[in-house]
């Protein structure tokens, strides 16, 4: 998502940038630009006209500053006025003085709301709650066989029953309790378009639940008509916020974004991918670094810091330094990163990307590849790939069924790895880390990325 508007973004920039002063009439032809780029993007002319206000006010004087250059301060501009779009700070969710905490959820067909139950199960489940998830979609036969076997993956109570939306959202309550469950998940039918039964029904079971939160789940890809839709039930059930899902689609994006300047109700979580993990706290500052293509290295730090396994990590930034590393690192390196989710969403969060490198997909079938190559290969040959001559290549391809080219590649990409390994990136943070341990024992002498917890 957004990729169109960050190429946009930097194309303005890239303008300015290395201009010593901007007189009025580039400030006015680099407002005009933004404006058109975010109505290409799709964002509401409300939206976009209340943006481009703001941004004038702050560009007025703006050769004035001595610290910034004026391209600096567009750029900041902009990024101020995107995080106000998008809501400013990130929603603190505060939990019910008298559990359970009740989340219901409601949106169109489609969306993505029986997803998002189970993904915001886990992640209240990450925060040491215990999430139990109520299936109150009882139009779609398979829609509450859905939610049990994701709730089954993620070990997490599923509660519904055969009568009515209302009575099952009734009894989940107490069902709860009886558990000692204290987060309570209302996933709801969908509907096509605003439909007066179906809103009824799900007023209803508003009114059962007297939930504390009620997020309306939008699918980025809708465009213009996620406004209008979330209008109409913003009317119906008074909504605390929005759960924007599909964010790694090729959606313009504009439309979602336009929600909250719109309803005035803030994004509470994204979701960015088809697995359970692929799910987060909604960051406006990080998101709009993310469409200025600043790069949202916190939100990377904070996704890998959950599946990325520091003690496998500071092993092999060791074994690289004093060069043992060896293809089984290898092999755990890649299990790591598919544990993080898949490579191109990783991708699209990093900044300063080429267009063309943010899109390009890297399959996790190559990364599944690989694992099936280094597999094929004895212990002896992963602790020592120098020994793996012709005839040892040519056995490891037939055993799992790849050309002798491509292991010949995967040893070369090893070798290579290894190399560059050594001359900076790893070796350097392998350094610190052996540096910082002699002064100061922080976390295990462990290498911590700045601003995380050890
Ligand atoms: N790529 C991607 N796919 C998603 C995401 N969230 C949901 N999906 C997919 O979207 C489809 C619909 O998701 P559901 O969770 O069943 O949607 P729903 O709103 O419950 O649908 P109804 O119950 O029929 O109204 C499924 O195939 C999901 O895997 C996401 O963030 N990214
Ligand atoms: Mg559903």
């Amino acid at each position: 998502m957004f990729d169109n508007l960050q190429d946009r973004f930097s194309g303005i920039f890239a303008k300015i940038k290395n201009r010593g002063r901007l007189s009025q009439s580039d400030v006015d032809e680099t407002l005009r630009e933004i404006r058109v780029a975010l109505i290409e993007a799709d964002v509401h002319i409300r939206v976009v006209n209340s943006l481009v206000e703001s941004l004038k006010e702050t560009l007025v004087g703006i050769e004035l500053s001595k610290s910034l250059s004026p391209s600096e301060q567009v750029i900041k501009a902009v990024n101020q006025g995107l995080i106000n779009l998008l809501g400013g700070a990130e929603l603190k969710l505060n939990y019910s003085p008298k559990p359970p905490t009740v989340i219901l959820l409601a949106g169109l067909q489609g969306v993505g709301k029986t997803t998002a139950a189970a993904k915001l199960a886990n992640w209240f489940k990450s925060q040491g709650r215990s999430p139990m998830l109520v299936g109150a979609d009882l139009q779609r036969p398979a829609a509450v066989e859905q939610l049990r076997i994701l709730g089954q993956q993620i070990n997490i109570p599923v509660f519904s029953e055969a009568t009515n939306p209302v009575e099952v959202a009734q009894k989940s309550i107490v069902e709860s309790r009886r558990l000692g469950r204290d987060v309570v998940i209302v996933d709801t039918a969908g509907r096509l378009a605003i439909d007066e039964e179906l809103m009824a029904e799900v007023k209803a079971v508003s009114q059962a639940t007297d939930p504390t939160y009620t997020f309306f789940v939008v699918d980025s890809m809708i465009g213009q008509d996620a406004v209008s839709t979330a209008v109409a039930f913003n009317e119906a059930l008074e909504l605390d916020g929005i759960i924007l899902t599909k964010v790694d689609g090729d959606a313009r994006g504009g439309a979602a974004l336009s929600v909250k300047g719109v309803l005035g109700k803030p994004i509470a979580f994204a979701s960015v991918g088809e697995k359970i993990s692929e799910f987060e706290v909604f960051y406006p500052e990080r998101m709009a670094s993310r469409i200025l293509g600043m790069g949202d290295i916190l939100s990377l730090i904070e996704r890998a810091e959950k599946a990325y396994d520091q003690e496998v990590a500071a092993e092999a930034a060791d074994k690289l330094i004093s060069g043992t590393f060896n293809l089984n690192d290898f092999l755990e390196q890649f299990q790591q990163i598919k544990k993080m989710g898949s490579l191109g969403s990783l991708l699209s969060m990093m900044g300063g990307l080429p267009a063309e490198v943010r899109n390009a997909k890297i399959d996790d079938k190559d990364i599944s590849r690989i694992e099936a190559i280094i597999r094929s290969m004895t212990l002896e040959e992963r602790i020592n790939p120098a020994i793996l001559n012709g005839s040892r290549r040519l056995r490891i391809a037939k055993g799992c069924g790849a050309t002798t080219t491509e292991v010949n590649n995967l040893i070369n990409q090893f070798n290579q790895a290894k190399k560059l390994a050594g001359a900076w990136g790893f070796g350097k943070i392998g350094a610190k880390r052996k540096a910082g341990s002699n002064k100061k024992k922080t976390g295990g002498g462990r290498y911590t990325p700045k601003g995380t917890k050890a």
